[in-house]
């Protein structure tokens, strides 16, 4: 508490003092004229002055004590006993102890009612302390004048006399000489994300003012959200800021999916925002985003990961199926294994795996029958069998049996394997066979051998050279017990129609294959005197004819005698002939005869020889007068020769003749020559 010294004042002599405030002084005045009781002492110290003096310390106490003067029925002062309790009347408040001045072993309430209180202003005993008193007793009664007034101070102030003055003790929040300035707080500023609004009687930011803090959208107040600005000049409370919004953060779910979330306030907050993706083989079940949203609630459920899933595989028929799936049935990494019923094989892939597509890895294997080869075709036979599952496939077994003509070679029964192959390799229907064929000779065989070399079914057909002709069934076929449906044919030249030779001539025949017949050559002369008509070589054709007509040997000719070409020398000469193969032919004897003036000039006789030459030349008629001996003679050998050269044979004969017909042309001068060949 400080202390200040006042200006005083006391009744009957005014006493100016000086205080630390330049202001009207506050007083004391008394009266020891009059003793009065407390109530009247009060009365009459509020009618004139104030109040009755209100002790506030020690120092006041010495004070009065010092200019008072000793009464002997003492002062009353300003405190009185109400409700038990001490009070300082003037001011109604509490006797606090501290402030307590008592005399020893007061107060003691002596007597009773002893309710107000006299102080013993300079007594011997217990100086200027306090004694309770009965307040009927009659005292001095001790007053002081105020130095306040209403102007002295602020509305914002008590005014508090002091020992010769006042003071302006400013209420909470107030400052200066008159406590009219309120006391200011830190200005305010609007926060981050955020704004405040502050108001005050006194102005803002001054005391009792207040600010109320708001945030933006997304954001959330930390702390309190109205500040008050105390008498302190402090505000009573920290600032607060203005924090994002939290979201509760996303726990991660088991089913392997990743997200990436961007905070780009602070983490899990408002504007955060997050991203999912699924694994491989996964699907988002949900939206694949979420937002932190301004109420601190993510927009978007959490979504799941839900594993793809393939269409359920039916194991196709006869298939049996294993799978295992370690993420679901049919789901993603499932796979299964396929395996066939027995005789069945599996077409397709035996492993099924379900892929992150939701597709299979490969279609459904079917199982199929294990086949072997159609036996459909089993030449030249039948088969027969009997199926387990399916026509020729595994299990099935089938009989073999050759047709007619055909012997089976090879087992005659076989079944279908596992392998998909017959238990035996096919036997074979072999044919019948028959005894080769060889050609004939002058003939060929030609066969058609639909099974095999000479054997059942072969068909033959034998034909003959040209020239020769079959005997027999020309086509023969093999029959189905290996016999030839006939016995082979033959060929044999063809026959020419029998030569015999001429009446006059000879014939000379080579016969390569049979008499007479295609090849048969047959070279035909004619006796001497003889010629051929015709070609002399025959041959006989494939066709079986001789290749011409048969020639015939005609007598050979000579000229015919005729008188009427020569130069009439006379009278020709009578002429008579024989004429055995022909006129005027080989062997033709001409005699002739003059009339009988005449003689024969020449030979009497012409003999055709089998040169065609007369012998000589014609006579003629003359005068009788000339020798013919010569001539005679002459004809006498050609007649010799003749004879002979018939008997002959051919060539030597004719060279003969020749050579004598040439000596004779030189002998006899020109004679007629008939100049043919023989061939
Ligand atoms: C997360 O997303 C951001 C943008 O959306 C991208 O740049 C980043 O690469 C992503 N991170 C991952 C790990 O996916
Ligand atoms: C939040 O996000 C919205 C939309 O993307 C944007 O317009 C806004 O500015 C963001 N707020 C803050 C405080 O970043
Ligand atoms: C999220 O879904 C949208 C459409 O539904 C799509 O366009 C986008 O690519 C997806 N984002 C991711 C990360 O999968
Ligand atoms: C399928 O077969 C493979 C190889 O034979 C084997 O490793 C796998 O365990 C089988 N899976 C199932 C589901 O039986
Ligand atoms: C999955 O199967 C569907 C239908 O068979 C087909 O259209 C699609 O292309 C397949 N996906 C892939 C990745 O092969
Ligand atoms: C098959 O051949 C065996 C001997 O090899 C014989 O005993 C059996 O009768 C034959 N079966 C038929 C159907 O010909
Ligand atoms: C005729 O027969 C003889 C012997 O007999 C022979 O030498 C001659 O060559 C044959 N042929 C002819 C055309 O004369
Ligand atoms: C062979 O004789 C037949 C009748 O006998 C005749 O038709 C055919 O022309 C003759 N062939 C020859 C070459 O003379
Ligand atoms: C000193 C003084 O002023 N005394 C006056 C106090 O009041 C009474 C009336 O109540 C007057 O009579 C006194 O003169």
């Amino acid at each position: 508490m400080v202390l200040w010294m006042n200006i005083r004042l006391f009744s009957g002599c005014l006493l100016l003092m000086t205080g630390i405030y330049n202001v009207k002084a506050w007083t004391y005045h008394y009266n020891i004229d009059t003793n009065m009781d407390w109530t009247n002492a009060r009365r009459w110290c509020q009618k004139n002055f104030t109040d009755m003096v209100a002790i506030q310390n020690q120092a006041e106490i010495a004070y009065l004590n010092q200019i008072l003067p000793l009464h002997s029925a003492y002062y009353w002062i300003g405190i009185r006993k109400i409700d038990g309790h001490w009070m300082w009347v003037g001011t109604k408040k509490h006797l606090v102890p501290e402030a307590a001045n008592w005399a020893r072993n007061e107060p003691n309430n002596q007597g009773t009612g002893e309710d107000c209180v006299e102080i013993y202003i300079k007594r011997q005993k217990d100086t200027a302390k306090w004694n309770d008193e009965r307040c009927n007793k009659k005292k001095a009664a001790l007053c002081y004048l105020a130095s306040c007034s209403d102007k002295s101070c602020s509305e914002h102030a008590e005014c508090v006399e002091t020992i010769g003055s006042y003071k302006c003790q400013c209420d909470p929040g107030f400052m200066g000489p008159r406590c009219e300035e309120a006391v200011q707080c830190w200005p305010v500023k609007n926060p981050q994300q955020g704004f405040v609004q502050c108001e005050g009687v006194f102005g803002a930011f001054h005391f009792n003012s207040s600010c109320q803090f708001q945030c933006d959208t997304g954001f959330r107040l930390e702390g309190e959200q109205r500040l008050r600005c105390l008498a302190s000049g402090h505000w009573d409370n920290a600032l607060p800021v203005c924090q994002a919004v939290q979201c509760l953060p996303i726990i991660d779910a088991p089913g392997g999916w990743s997200m990436n979330c961007t905070h780009p306030l602070s983490i899990n907050s408002f504007n955060s925002s997050c991203e999912f993706k699924c694994g491989e083989g996964f699907e988002l079940q949900g939206s694949n985003t979420t937002w932190c949203d301004h109420t601190g609630h993510w927009t978007h459920k959490t979504p799941t990961c839900t594993v793809v899933t393939c269409n359920p595989v039916l194991a196709s028929a006869k298939s049996q199926l294993t799978c295992a799936d370690p993420l679901g049935k049919f789901s993603f990494r499932s796979s299964c294994n396929a395996t066939c019923e027995e005789g069945y094989r599996l077409r397709g892939e035996s492993t099924l795996t379900c892929l992150s597509d939701g597709n299979w890895s490969a279609p459904t294997p079917e199982c199929e029958v294990i086949r072997c080869d159609a036996l459909e075709s089993f030449q030249h036979g039948t088969v027969q069998c009997q199926d387990r599952l399916e026509k020729f496939s595994y299990g099935s077994l089938c009989w073999l049996e050759c047709g007619a003509g055909f012997t089976l070679s090879g087992s005659n029964s076989t079944y279908c394997t596992s392998q998909g192959k017959w238990s035996q390799d096919l036997p074979v229907c072999q044919a019948q066979q028959c005894s080769p064929l060889i050609d004939p000779s002058h003939g060929t065989v030609t066969c058609t051998h639909p099974h095999g070399q000479f054997s059942f079914g072969t068909v033959c057909e034998v034909s003959c050279h040209e020239g020769f002709k079959l005997h027999g069934t020309p086509r023969m076929e093999c029959l189905e017990m290996g016999k030839w449906t006939d016995t082979p044919p033959f060929c044999l030249a063809q026959q020419c129609p029998l030569l015999t030779a001429q009446e006059n001539g000879w014939m000379n025949c080579s016969h390569p294959h049979s008499l007479f017949s295609y090849g048969s050559q047959c070279f035909l002369g004619c006796k001497a005197g003889f010629e051929i008509i015709g070609e002399p070589g025959m041959e006989c054709s494939a066709s079986g004819n001789w290749s011409q007509e048969m020639p015939s040997c005609t007598a050979v000719r000579c000229a015919p005698l005729s008188f009427s070409q020569l130069p009439e020398v006379g009278p020709p000469p009578s002429m008579n002939c024989s004429h055995p193969h022909g006129n005027f032919s080989f062997g033709s004897q001409c005699f002739f005869q003059c009339a009988k003036s005449h003689k024969l000039n020449g030979t009497s006789q012409l003999i055709c020889t089998s040169k065609g030459y007369w012998t000589n030349s014609l006579p003629s008629c003359v005068v009788k007068e000339m020798s013919v001996s010569a001539g005679m003679l002459i004809y006498a050998a050609v007649g010799v020769a003749s004879s002979a050269g018939i008997l002959l044979l051919g060539g030597l004969m004719f060279l003969l003749m020749r050579q004598f017909t040439k000596k004779g042309e030189k002998i006899n001068g020109p004679v007629p020559l008939l100049e043919e060949s023989f061939f």
